[in-house]
């Protein structure tokens, strides 16, 4: 599958500002899907609101593009109306962890057949930076102009908590990981979570003094930690700090084969 066989080029140019990393992201995806030779028509995606969410709309594969923070809840409609398509959920942090937590929470406890990307820019990129619940500790925001006072969210350490099946995070500064990170999630059964940390040069290095997305590149690389050095309570960190690593990695039965064995998609 070429490059233009996933992207749709008549619908460009994009939104996206220079230096942004969601570009990145889509380019490791297209890349997992190119390795494990994926046929796009067997995928959905789904998205909420914000910039991320607008990323489907460039892919060449049917989308659903959602109500703000709704998106899990129209990926899961999805796939238990046609448990046979791969569906995946490629939205930002204030859509999936902020608006959208409580479906999150729940998707992931219930072990839901999704595969979700949530791009963790630390702020709700598309309304002009303002805070959110993975703002690291001291970064400034529009709402937070001398620094964030707030306790971070660790989204990849509660989703592996919940019993999901996998859970990551990296950062666009460990872009083969998160393309691996993908491959690893394309055939697995049950929740799959990747947090992807990115760069916005425009809202968010702007107000830190990293408007150059290098230096934001080289940020991530050095606040950076393996889970395997500080265990799971990465969250609770006062200064900030990426952990990053694979949270989850199991093979539980989805909610899919569970509602199967017990004869539910016999009786529509
Ligand atoms: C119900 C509702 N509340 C608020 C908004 C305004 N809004 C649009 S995008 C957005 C935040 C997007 O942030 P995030 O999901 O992190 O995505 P990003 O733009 O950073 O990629 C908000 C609050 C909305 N569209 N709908």
């Amino acid at each position: 599958m070429s490059f233009w066989d996933f992207f749709r080029r008549e619908r460009w140019p994009h939104i996206f500002c220079p230096g942004c990393g969601i570009g990145m992201v889509l380019n490791a995806l297209w890349k997992a899907f190119e390795e494990t030779e994926q046929e796009p028509e067997k995928w959905a995606f789904v998205s909420g609101i914000g910039c991320t969410a607008r990323a489907p709309a460039y892919m060449r594969v049917d989308s659903l593009h959602t109500l703000h923070g709704r998106a899990i809840a129209f990926a899961t409609g999805l796939k238990l109306g046609n448990p046979e398509l791969n569906v995946m959920v490629f939205s930002g942090d204030g859509d999936i962890a902020s608006i959208g937590g409580n479906h999150l929470i729940h998707a992931a406890r219930r072990n839901m057949d999704l595969k979700v990307i949530m791009i963790n820019n630390g702020i709700y990129g598309m309304t002009g930076g303002q805070l959110s619940p993975t703002t690291l500790p001291g970064l400034r925001t529009t709402t937070t102009p001398m620094g964030n006072y707030d306790y971070t969210m660790g989204t990849a350490e509660l989703v592996a908590h919940l019993g999901a099946n996998f859970s990551a995070r990296w950062t666009t500064a460990h872009i083969v990981m998160v393309k691996e990170a993908i491959k690893r999630m394309i055939p697995k059964e049950g929740f799959c979570f990747l947090e992807v940390v990115s760069q916005c040069p425009t809202n968010f290095g702007r107000r830190n003094r990293m408007e150059d997305p290098r230096k934001m590149l080289q940020f991530m690389k050095e606040h950076s930690v393996h889970v395997s050095r500080v265990g799971q309570l990465g969250a609770y960190f006062e200064e900030p700090v990426f952990v990053v690593g694979t949270f989850a990695d199991r093979d539980r039965k989805g909610y899919v084969a569970r509602l199967r064995e017990a004869g539910y998609f016999e009786s529509f």
